[in-house]
């Protein structure tokens, strides 16, 4: 914890009284433009001079909300802006969020008036206990809710609920709430093991740090949104079993190169099955057959990769076609490599299937490391 405290820092003279900031409320953006000020007002009145900020993190939306953060900053100071370019992501926003403050209480809550800001207080009271490491904003304990959600998505929210208890290290209610306070601390010793995938921080954050956490949670009930759209889609989906698989395997084995394996392994189904129909349907001989299954097969492979493993890099018009060219190349060398091992493997030991295993895991491993620094470079 902090061993300066807000009033050690009001006292010293010459320094601005928001130097006493205390707590800084971590707000993703995606599209808000009409709830910013509403959300502020709300902050203001609610956390009135208790030493807080609202911090902003907006990737870089199509609406203008960057720019209506910053006009309000001109006016209230109390209201910061971080603009990410070239960025998404809920998961990293707070995390870049938190690394730009030096606050030592952080908050994470959504822009759009759907968490309740009146739980604030208390939470703040709570941390400063010192009983707990976390509170969380929990819509499973006594007294939560989830508002007017429909019977799928209530469904959904309780399967994604259990499976996240699974990676938790502790018996929290509603790990994939996304309105939780926290010392800054109990972040920054879990940062470097976070994954920053998809939407689930506080779920990324329970279980990536080293020490289970003690927490604290108050229940609040999940309002409806007032403006802008919702950012749930089928990819967040997506994304959220990335993050599970992550945390479950990825000490053994990194995700995307797990994903990538499995893609080439339909690659070789993909190739098989263009071959067979290149020879006994289109009367091709050989060659030809064997050369249009490995341009198919390196084709599909590579948009189920921009869809899937790079889906956070996902290449896109000119660039698309330019990482295309790039992949066909990687993969072309990939092969020869796969071939030279291979060969040399089955002169060295003469068992077939295991020449045919080592070839395909050196041009495998040199696809992927090849194509994560030149196709979907970051
Ligand atoms: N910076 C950033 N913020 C995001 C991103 N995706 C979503 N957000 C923000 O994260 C918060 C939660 O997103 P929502 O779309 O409201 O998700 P939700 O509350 O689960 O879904 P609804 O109930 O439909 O609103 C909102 O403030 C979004 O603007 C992203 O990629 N980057
Ligand atoms: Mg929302």
């Amino acid at each position: 914890m902090d061993d300066v405290t807000a009033e050690d820092r009001g006292r010293d003279s010459g320094i601005p009284s928001l130097a006493a900031t205390m707590l800084t409320i971590i707000i993703p953006t995606l599209n808000e433009r009409d709830n910013i000020e509403p959300l502020v007002a709300r902050l203001m009145s609610t956390l009135r001079d208790t030493g807080w900020e609202a911090l902003f993190v907006d990737d870089d939306s199509r609406d203008g909300t960057s720019e209506r953060v910053r006009a309000l900053a001109r006016r209230n100071p109390r209201v910061r802006c971080l603009q990410r370019i070239g960025r998404r992501g809920l998961a990293t926003a707070c995390i870049e969020g938190v690394l730009a403050t030096a606050s030592p209480y952080v908050a994470v809550m959504d822009a759009d008036l759907q968490h309740d800001e009146r739980l604030l207080p208390q939470m703040l009271d709570v941390l400063d206990s010192g009983a707990v490491d976390l509170v969380v904003g929990s819509r499973y304990v006594a007294g939560g809710g989830i508002g007017n959600w429909d019977c799928g998505r209530a469904r959904m929210s309780g399967l994604a609920t259990r499976l996240a208890r699974i990676i938790c290290k502790v018996d929290v209610a509603d790990p994939l709430s996304g309105f939780f306070m926290c010392r800054r601390e109990v972040f920054e010793t879990a940062l470097r093991r976070m994954s920053g995938q998809g939407f689930k921080v506080l779920l990324d954050l329970l279980a990536s740090s080293p020490e289970p956490l003690r927490v604290c949670e108050l229940p609040y009930t999940f309002r409806e949104r007032q403006s802008g759209e919702s950012k749930l889609d089928i990819l967040i989906a997506w994304e959220y079993a990335m993050l599970l698989a992550d945390k479950l395997v990825g000490h053994i084995v990194p995700v995307r190169f797990a994903l990538f394996a499995l893609i080439g392994g339909l690659g070789l189904l993909v190739h098989l099955v263009v071959l067979w129909i290149g020879l006994n349907i289109l009367g091709f001989g050989f060659r030809v057959a064997q050369s249009m299954a490995t341009v198919v097969a390196m084709t599909s492979n590579f948009f189920l990769n921009n869809q899937f493993t790079y889906r956070d890099q996902r290449l896109r018009g000119l660039v698309l076609l330019r990482g295309l060219a790039v992949f066909y190349l990687i993969c072309g060398l990939g092969a020869v490599a796969n071939v030279g091992v291979a060969s040399y493997a089955f002169t060295s030991s003469h068992t077939w299937w295991l020449a045919g295993v080592a070839g395909a895991v050196v041009g495998s491993v040199w696809n992927f490391a090849m194509s994560s620094v030149f196709t979907w470079r970051r």
